[in-house]
């Protein structure tokens, strides 16, 4: 028994349970990591057991007394790994990348200066474990033969290292399905595979971009460049500058399909607000009802990016997390740089949801107003984070605040997957279908209808209204395919391939002021139209910029609107997974024209440039104009309002 005891796997057991103690009480003690519901909360105390094992058992491979030695000294290096997390954490409230790490000039602003001043006193009871394992080698070690162990013993270490992190990433993927793929957030990684596996997951993440980067040279720029400037569509004489000046409050409904306008539920209307917007002539809007959302597996980022670089998102993954470091010439640092706009996006979510923190800097948005500027009381929080009135109601005064002219962005975001809302809140008489995702919908949409009313109510009273450009769109779906028997239901038709594309529909919107508006608009247009379009609203010519979308107002605005996936959409067809349909008939049509066949590979070639020039992250090498400024990203800072730690885990508790 005694063997057992003083040996040299009862030594790496105990490295094993220290190590995964004192990570367990990292993540409990110096994070803020949201953990909710019974399976996080199992994960993030097993997380650390795999990455334990597989790394201190490395040290089992050596000879005698060296096994020893080898495991205090891995112990000592994940120690210093996670502390250096730590540390970073406190000032950043976030987790330390290789993107980070390699922006040396960020490095001093990301820790404020001064590590020293992060350190506290009670850390030293971080290393109490590898005192102990120091002075328990030093009692046990005399006790070890000087030969290697059997090598299937430290192999069967490694295979049961490798068996908990295979539990632990299944677990994981059926709690939060697409979490590697899909990269949406540092916080999630880290909660559901622990800050290790993060770290592995991070450098594989990072050295494959950055291969790609290395790879292209600045002559891949030109063929991109043809391309877009041979899409280029001149401005409307009649819209280019008329909305030269004035502040663009830009409204994101969050998950909202086109669907939803004019749509009744059992007689009610569910947006009767927006439906105003469209039908009544005196509030001047432009409703596009034929605009499509383009986007992926980067969802909301997806949208955020292609409304604000033309450029597309990826066809996996979100380019907002794994592109952060390239150069984007977007829209807030344009119009930021040629006509004194102050741009700054609002969101009642934790600042690094989609990586917003760090892309931000990069595509010139002045100020971010996340979580920490909101009061994130428990009254007033659900799902992932603000409800949609609060929100609006505790944006007014920011806005108030802000240099105008401003491009104000507003991600809303009560009306998202799972639908839900508090109690009372809900005001439609429920559907019935038995699907709570769909039934839920209806009544979140109606919340956030009711909070965009009482919000342009706000805007007129904080006289804001009169002189700012108004846009509001859709982001992506709210209702997936697997809805699809609820959906039929409400909708009385049948969901079709076809009908299921023609869901793909957002609202697009936009009121200028002083400009009559169109009513409805039919043009065929998408997210990758948005750039071009401001532009000209303001008065700047699109055409010095590399940009895949068009000016929706220009009478030769492309039509065509290509989803991510290769599909497309035109005012008279459509190309799904290898079917042209007619879009007047619904038919399929069997024998497409030379034309169709086309457009079909024109949409591959836009969407590949579009790849090309993000992973090779080509606008490096690109001047628009003599005006331009390369926009410096370690210029922006959106941590004043810094809480500490023990603030944010006071606040209440949010469920991603
Ligand atoms: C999170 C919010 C939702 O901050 O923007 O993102 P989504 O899940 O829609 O991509
Ligand atoms: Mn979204």
């Amino acid at each position: 028994m005694k063997k057992i005891i003083y040996s040299r796997m009862s030594f790496f057991v105990i490295a094993v349970v220290l190590f995964w103690i004192k990570t367990y009480s990292f993540y409990k003690l110096e994070f803020s990591l949201g953990v909710k519901g019974t399976v996080q909360e199992f994960l993030l105390f097993f997380n650390p057991l795999s990455s334990g094992i597989l790394i201190l058992g490395l040290g089992l491979f050596t000879k005698g007394r060296r096994s020893g030695r080898a495991i205090i000294y891995l112990s000592t290096l994940l120690f210093l790994i996670q502390y250096a997390n730590v540390v970073y954490y406190r000032f950043n409230s976030d987790f330390m990348t290789l993107a980070t790490l390699t922006q040396t000039s960020n490095f001093g602003t990301s820790l404020g200066g001064s590590i020293l001043d992060l350190m506290e006193p009670y850390d030293l009871l971080y290393i109490i474990d590898i005192l102990f394992l120091l002075f328990l080698y030093s009692k046990v070690k005399g006790k070890w033969t000087t030969d290697r162990l059997k090598l299937r013993i430290p192999i069967a270490v490694l295979v049961t290292g490798i068996l908990a992190f295979s539990l632990n990433l299944h677990l994981a993927e059926k709690d939060r399905p697409q979490l590697l793929k899909r990269t949406f957030d540092r916080n999630y990684l880290v909660k559901y595979l622990g800050t290790y596996n993060f770290i592995v997951y991070d450098a594989v993440v990072s050295l494959q971009n950055s291969s790609q980067r290395v790879m292209a040279d600045s002559s891949a720029i030109v063929e991109v460049e043809n391309y877009a400037k041979a899409k280029y569509a001149e401005s409307n004489p009649e819209i280019f500058g008329v909305g030269q000046g004035k502040n663009i409050i830009k409204i994101h409904l969050e998950s909202f399909q086109s669907f939803l306008i004019d749509f009744e539920l059992n007689g009610q209307e569910v947006t009767p607000f927006l439906n105003s917007l469209v039908h009544d002539e005196t509030q001047d809007f432009t409703y596009f009802d034929n605009f499509f959302h383009q986007t992926e597996q980067g969802k909301t980022a997806d949208a955020e990016l292609i409304m604000d670089t033309s450029l597309y998102g990826l066809s996996q993954g979100s380019a907002f997390v794994t592109k952060a470091n390239n150069t984007f010439q977007a829209l807030p640092a344009i119009i930021g740089q040629q006509q004194g706009y102050t741009s700054a996006v609002f969101h009642g979510d934790g600042k690094s949801f989609w990586n917003r923190d760090k892309i931000y800097k990069r595509l010139g948005i002045d100020q971010f107003y996340y979580d920490l500027y909101y009061n994130m009381n428990e009254d007033n929080v659900i799902n992932y984070g603000l409800k949609d009135k609060p929100f609006f109601e505790e944006s007014i005064p920011l806005l108030k605040e802000l240099k105008q002219p401003f491009y104000a962005h507003m991600i809303t975001l009560t009306n998202h997957h799972p639908f839900v809302l508090g109690e009372g809140e809900a005001t439609l008489v429920p559907s019935q279908t038995g699907d709570s995702t769909v039934d839920g919908y209806f009544q979140t949409a109606r919340y956030l209808d009711e909070a965009l009313a009482k919000f342009f109510v706000d805007l007129k009273e904080a006289g804001l209204y009169d002189n700012s450009i108004i846009m509001i769109y859709g982001d992506h779906y709210g209702i997936s395919k697997n809805h699809n028997r609820a959906m039929q239901e409400i909708l009385g038709e049948e969901i079709t391939v076809l009908k299921n594309s023609e869901l793909q529909r957002v609202p697009f919107m936009i009121h200028i002021p002083g400009v009559e508006g169109q009513g409805t608009n039919h043009e065929y247009a998408g997210m990758i139209d948005v750039v071009p379009t401001l532009l000209h609203v303001l008065g700047i010519d699109a055409k010095d910029y590399l940009l895949f979308g068009t000016d929706m107002f220009s009478d030769h605005h492309r039509d065509f609107v290509p989803f991510r996936n290769g599909d497309f959409v035109t005012r008279e067809y459509s190309y799904i997974k290898g079917d042209y349909y007619d879009n007047t008939t619904k038919e399929v049509i069997y024998e497409p024209s030379e034309e169709m066949l086309k457009m079909k590979d024109t949409v591959l070639q836009e969407l590949s440039y579009s790849d090309k020039l993000l992973n090779g992250d080509l606008l490096r090498f690109y001047t628009p104009n003599e005006k331009w400024v390369p926009v410096n990203p370690s210029k922006y800072l959106y941590g004043k309002k810094q809480a500490s730690n023990a603030e944010v885990n006071g606040k209440a508790e949010k469920e991603k």
